[in-house]
C-alpha cells in the first residue's frame, strides 16, 4: 500500500475541458484504490458547499455577477479553505483525489480576456498550495466533446470560450507546471481511460516510493 511505502498519501489531480470525463474517472479511481485497501479522500473544486463555494455556485449559474478579479480570488480562496485539510490527510496516509484544481483556476479566468489578468497573474494566489504529485489531463478533441451532448446552462459553457480554454491549457502544459502533467487520451472508452489512469498512478506511486519525495508546494 502506498502510505506504507511512501510514508504519506498521494495528491492526484484530474484536469481537462468540460465533459472530458473528470468526474467519471475520479469516482472510478477512488473506488479502485479503496478496493485495494488504500485510504482515499475525494475532493472537487469548486467545493460548492462552503460559504465561498455558494458564492461561486451562484456566479456559475448566472444568478449573481462578480468582478473578474473578485471571482478569480474566490475560486482560489475556495482551494485555500481546504489546503490544510488536504495536507493533514496526506500526512496521515490518505490519498487525496481532486476533481479540477488551480490549473482550471488559471485557464478559465485568463480565457475571459481581461487585459489585467494573464496566466501569470492568475497563478499567483495559488502559489504555496499543496502541489499535486500528478495531474492527469484528460484530453478530448472538440469534436469528441460535442458528441457527449450539448453545452449546459452554466456561464463558461460556450464554444468560443471553451476553444480559448483548450489553448490556454496547452500553454500551461508547456510552462512552469509542465512536469506535473500526464496527458491521457480521454476519447477512448471509459474502461480504457480508467486503465491508462491506473497505470500512470502506479508509475508515479512507485517512483515516489523510491525517492521518498515529500509533498511539494505550488512554486512561484
Ligand atoms: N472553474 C473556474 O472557473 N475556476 C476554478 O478555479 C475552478 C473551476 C476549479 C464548474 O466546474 C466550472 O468552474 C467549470 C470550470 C470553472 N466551468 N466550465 N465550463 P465543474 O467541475 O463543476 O464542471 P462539471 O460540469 O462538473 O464537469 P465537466 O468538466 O463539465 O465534466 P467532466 O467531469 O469532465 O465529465 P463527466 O461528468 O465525467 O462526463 C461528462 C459526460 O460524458 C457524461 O455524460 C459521461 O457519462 C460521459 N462520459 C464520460 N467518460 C466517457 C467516455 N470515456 N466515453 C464516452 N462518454 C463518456
Ligand atoms: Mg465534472
Amino acid at each position: 500500500n502506498t502510505a506504507d511505502k511512501l510514508g504519506r498519501g498521494l495528491l492526484i489531480v484530474f484536469e481537462g475541458l468540460d465533459r472530458a470525463g473528470k468526474s467519471t474517472q475520479c469516482a472510478r479511481l477512488v473506488n479502485d484504490l479503496e478496493k485495494r485497501g488504500e485510504k482515499v479522500k475525494h475532493v472537487r473544486f469548486p467545493d460548492r458547499t462552503t460559504p465561498i463555494g455558494k458564492m461561486i455556485d451562484n456566479y456559475l449559474r448566472g444568478e449573481s455577477q462578480q468582478e473578474d478579479h473578485v471571482i478569480h480570488l474566490l475560486f482560489s480562496a475556495n482551494r485555500w479553505e481546504l489546503a490544510a485539510t488536504i495536507k493533514a490527510e496526506i500526512a496521515a496516509g490518505t490519498t487525496v483525489i481532486v476533481d479540477r484544481y488551480y490549473y482550471s483556476g488559471c485557464v478559465y479566468s485568463t480565457a475571459k480576456g481581461n487585459p489585467d489578468m494573464d496566466l501569470a497573474w492568475c497563478r499567483h494566489p495559488d502559489e504555496g498550495l499543496p502541489r499535486p504529485d500528478i495531474c492527469l489531463f484528460l484530453d478530448l478533441s472538440a469534436a469528441e466533446a460535442a458528441k457527449r451532448g450539448g453545452w449546459g446552462e452554466e456561464r463558461y459553457e460556450k464554444k468560443e470560450f471553451q476553444d480559448r480554454v483548450r489553448k490556454l491549457f496547452g500553454t500551461m502544459r508547456e510552462s512552469a507546471d509542465k512536469d506535473d502533467f500526464v496527458v491521457i487520451d480521454a476519447g477512448k472508452s471509459e474502461e480504457e481511460v480508467a486503465d491508462s489512469i491506473k497505470s500512470e498512478v502506479e508509475k508515479v506511486a512507485a517512483s515516489l516510493a523510491a525517492s521518498k519525495k515529500p509533498l511539494g508546494r505550488v512554486q512561484p
